[in-house]
């Protein structure tokens, strides 16, 4: 049976579709959006606790975690070559930047909320747009200092699932922050928006539903 994969457009789900299409792994997707309160029907609400996507429905259970539902499927697959084995030096920094993809999650979430949520002026701060901004910026220079070597990946082994956790990470932080200084980091992202997979996720999930604009610049003042 394939896996049911429940997804706003451009959200975080994009990385558990890319994973599964680099797998070459069946999935239906399940569609929300991110305003019309359609996460919370109960139906849904029962399958993700926080009411967040994505969830996916796989091997006769849900899983609501993006990290942990690509980690999920590196392990329980096999011939992939997305993860090094427990026992190969890269895999502590494999499971850092499966992770770090979270840290600056959580900044791109602040700023989606002061940038495209909250409805009125008064709601938003400039302080904290500004401070999370300068956070995303600093989070992002270890990308383009790794890539400092050459390396095409964030391995230097090659491709793996740790570029799809922070591929999709930057294609949003890209919003926020311009790559205009961190040329590596920018020829990355356009590298991974190259392959096959990516493509075919985006192609099956449609249209992102998150920015209106291309790039999102401070208030000023
Ligand atoms: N750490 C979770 C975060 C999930 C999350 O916050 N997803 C967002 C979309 S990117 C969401 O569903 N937001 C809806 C809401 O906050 O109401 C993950 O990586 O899966």
């Amino acid at each position: 049976m394939s896996a049911t994969l429940h997804s706003i457009a451009g959200s975080r789900s994009f990385r558990v579709n890319w994973m599964l299409n680099e797998l070459g792994e069946a999935v239906t997707i399940t569609p929300y959006a991110i305003m019309d309160g359609s996460l919370q029907n109960p139906e849904f609400k029962a399958k993700s606790p926080a009411r967040r996507v994505p969830a996916l429905e796989i091997d006769g259970r849900v899983l609501y975690e993006s990290g942990a539902i690509v980690q999920y499927l590196c392990e329980t697959r096999d011939g992939h070559g997305l993860m090094p084995a427990i026992d190969n030096v890269e895999r502590a920094d494999w499971l850092q930047w499966l992770h770090y993809a979270e840290t600056m999650g959580a900044g791109i979430q602040n700023l989606n909320m002061q940038h495209l949520f909250l409805p009125k002026d008064w709601m938003k701060s400039p302080t904290v747009m500004g401070i999370e901004t300068k956070r995303l910026a600093i989070a992002l220079k270890a990308v383009e200092t790794t890539l400092t070597d050459g390396r095409a990946h964030l391995l230097a082994s090659g491709f793996s699932a740790a570029d799809v956790m922070m591929g999709f990470t930057l294609e949003s932080a890209r919003r926020y922050v311009a790559f205009e200084n961190s040329p590596l980091t920018a020829a990355y992202l356009d590298r991974l928006k190259t392959r096959d997979a990516y493509k075919a996720a985006e192609a099956a999930e449609g249209p992102q539903q998150f920015y209106t604009q291309d790039f999102y610049d401070l208030p000023e003042g």
